[in-house]
């Protein structure tokens, strides 16, 4: 496919452009994205088994990709590879073994520092107590636990035992977390004491302890001491790691398991349009690529970098971008534990300046919280380390964009938007640093990717006109099915187009091909970044006493991006009161999470349904932004 397809000319481009500097372009790997583009597309195979050629295979592949099965695409089958090995392993042989694989620092100041041969060990030793405690290859193990090192090294020993991870985000409750370790049917749980927020104590373990009490798959629960207080430990299930990474089976090398290049390497669950949570399953060897691959490109990842990105481990973002991809490319990065105005609202700016981050990468609702402080706190620390920044998660408005560009990258710093999901496992829409930027665009796709906006038919959008967004061939980085449910994974993802990847977001394109992402389609709201699905939402109201019916909807947030809002009809005996709403603002916080709890509780007689019963979120929207109501023939008396 020729490139003006997708873009016409990136040297002259209309609207307000940011063209790369000479410095920026020096740098960058890739100088000329159409030219690599345009040769990606005209051999994806062949590109792709280039990229692979990077990594450290133990036995190289037959093929590259097998689509006789779609949409259950497969990479590099044949190849053995484990990304661990990859992670940690291969640096033993270089320089890099001594070098800072990251530096850590909580809220209150502690810090430590790990080099690729202290991550080396502790990946060892935890993966020795895996195994100790019956965790075999394709095992689940389920991970819920604060922003602490021993996050990704817990991750990091399943992946070399060829565990399965799933790790659930800790800013997640109870029954989040209980419905994913079902779903997964983990054996093992791994947590920690606690997790601190803004001074206080996250009391995880407490919160598995409610999770497990249903679950009858979980034999072990293992418990990494951070916070040292007190919490309640059952005997023969419960076990603290410092305790068993003491004893002689957890010494000593742990052998990598050679896995093959499709095997599972994690499920991570994301919400959907209904209920239950679809757990994407992502495998060692082409997830491995794409991520390695377009870090490296989009970031333009060299030896002598900084990198912190300030998502959690437990989003997808962590999982591609703070563990695998920093670690495999060598890189050095920051990871802090803690709320980015603790003590004050520059502790972000400070970590910058004290470890000189080079590049920082982060979400828009993060950024227009820390724009509300005004330009004093960035302003008073030297911020003249960083080099590129990047953003993720949901539309950046211009306006973020401007001032982030202005007051943190110092008009030096060009900004990466990239636009992927939990299913992509990496970038898809997204800058390098030679590519001109537009405020509030993702720009154009990663080479290897053909995107395109498109109508219900399936023909292309003019420029400007709204649409679907979809991808039209099948990448390393895709997830490879829903855990347990690959006939989820087709009507969800392969259905309404056949052959492209339906990704659930609209969006539309400008005169130039560049691409502007305008939200989900579907029932999914994205609150400070997090994806959540209305059903979620719903269904932990319903859960209380006083609840009848439930509808939630996501409406504009000032910095949340979308803020929840939610319709109730109550119970005959209750009555609306601020009181009640306030009491089920919290039940949905302490069932979900913090991140669910809802802006607004509205107390309704009636909810607008479609005559087969299904609540019209669209209307409520609607009426609640004050426009049209649009097409209401499905709309019940
Ligand atoms: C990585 C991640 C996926 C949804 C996606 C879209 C939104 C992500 C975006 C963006 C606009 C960007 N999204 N990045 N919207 N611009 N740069 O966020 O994964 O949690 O699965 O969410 O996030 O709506 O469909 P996930």
């Amino acid at each position: 496919m020729a490139v003006k397809e997708i873009v016409a000319d990136i040297r002259h481009l209309s609207g307000e452009v940011y063209y790369p500097s000479p410095e920026v372009l020096e740098r960058a790997y890739i100088k000329d994205y159409p030219s690599l583009y345009q040769r990606a597309m005209q051999d994806l195979e062949a590109f792709w088994a280039e990229r692979a050629e990077e990594l450290e295979w133990f036995r190289k592949w037959d093929r590259v990709l097998d689509d006789s099965n779609k949409p259950f695409y497969k990479w590099f089958v044949g190849g053995k590879i484990n990304i661990c090995y990859n992670a940690v392993d291969r640096h033993m042989k270089t320089w890099r073994k001594n070098k800072v694989a990251l530096y850590w620092e909580a809220e209150n100041g502690e810090r430590r520092v790990l080099s690729y041969y202290d991550l080396y060990r502790e990946v060892n030793r935890f993966a020795n107590v895996l195994k100790a405690l019956g965790i075999r290859k394709g095992d689940r193990v389920t991970i819920y636990m604060p922003r602490i090192p021993e996050l990704p090294i817990a991750m990091l020993a399943c992946a070399r035992i060829g565990a399965i991870h799933s790790v659930v985000f800790a800013g997640f409750s109870v029954e989040a977390l209980h419905t994913r370790i079902e779903d997964s049917k983990s054996r093992l749980v791994i947590t920690a004491d606690g997790g601190y927020l803004n001074g206080r104590i996250v009391e995880t373990k407490r919160t598995v302890d409610e999770a497990v009490r249903r679950s009858p798959s979980v034999e072990h629960v293992l418990v990494v001491r951070r916070t040292r207080h007190e919490v309640p430990m059952e005997p023969g299930r419960d076990y603290f790691y410092d305790e068993l990474a003491r004893l002689p089976f957890a010494q000593g090398e742990c052998p990598v398991e050679e896995t093959d290049a499709e095997d599972p390497l994690y499920i991570l669950y994301t919400s959907g349009t209904t209920g239950a949570p679809k757990g994407q399953v992502h495998v060692h060897g082409g997830y491995a690529v794409y991520i390695y691959t377009t870090m490296k490109w989009v970031f333009d990842i060299k030896d002598e970098d900084i990198w912190w990105c300030t998502a959690d481990p437990g989003w997808v973002t962590g999982h591609s971008y703070i563990v695998y991809a920093p670690l495999m490319l060598g890189a050095t990065s920051v990871m802090y534990e803690g709320a980015p105005t603790y003590p004050y609202p520059d502790r972000w700016w400070s970590i910058v300046e004290k470890y000189g981050v080079t590049v920082l990468y982060t979400t828009p609702t993060a950024i227009r919280g820390l724009m509300r402080f005004g330009d004093e706190w960035p302003n008073r620390r030297h911020l003249s380390s960083l080099r590129l920044l990047g953003t993720v998660g949901e539309p950046i408005n211009p306006e973020a964009w401007r001032w982030y560009y202005r007051v943190i990258g110092k008009g030096r710093c060009p900004i990466m938007d990239t636009w992927w999901m939990t299913e992509t496992g990496g970038f898809m829409i997204t800058p390098m640093p030679c590519v001109p930027l537009k405020p509030g665009s993702a720009t154009l796709p990663f080479p290897g990717i053909r995107a395109d906006v498109v109508d219900e038919n399936g023909n292309p959008c003019p420029p400007g006109v709204e649409g679907y967004l979809v991808i039209q061939n099948p990448w390393p980085g895709m997830s490879r099915t829903l855990y347990g449910d690959p006939d989820r994974y087709v009507k969800t993802y392969w259905s309404k187009y056949p052959g492209w990847f339906f990704t659930g977001d609209s969006a539309r394109r400008d005169e130039d091909g560049y691409f502007y992402i305008i939200g989900r389609v579907d029932d999914v709201l994205k609150v400070s970044g997090y994806r959540l699905g209305t059903a979620e939402i719903e269904s932990a109201l319903v859960a209380h006493p006083a609840v009848a019916e439930a509808a939630a909807i996501g409406l504009p947030h000032e910095v949340k991006g979308e803020g929840i809002h939610c319709y109730v009809i109550l119970k005959a005996g209750y009555t609306p009161s601020e009181a009640l709403a306030e009491e089920l603002r919290q039940h949905v916080a302490q069932l979900i999470g913090p991140i669910a709890r809802p802006e607004a509780i509205h107390f309704v007689d009636k909810l607008p349904k479609t005559r087969s019963g299904k609540i019209m979120r669209r209307v409520l929207r609607a009426r609640a932004l004050g426009l049209p109501e649009g097409d209401l023939s499905t709309l019940e008396e």
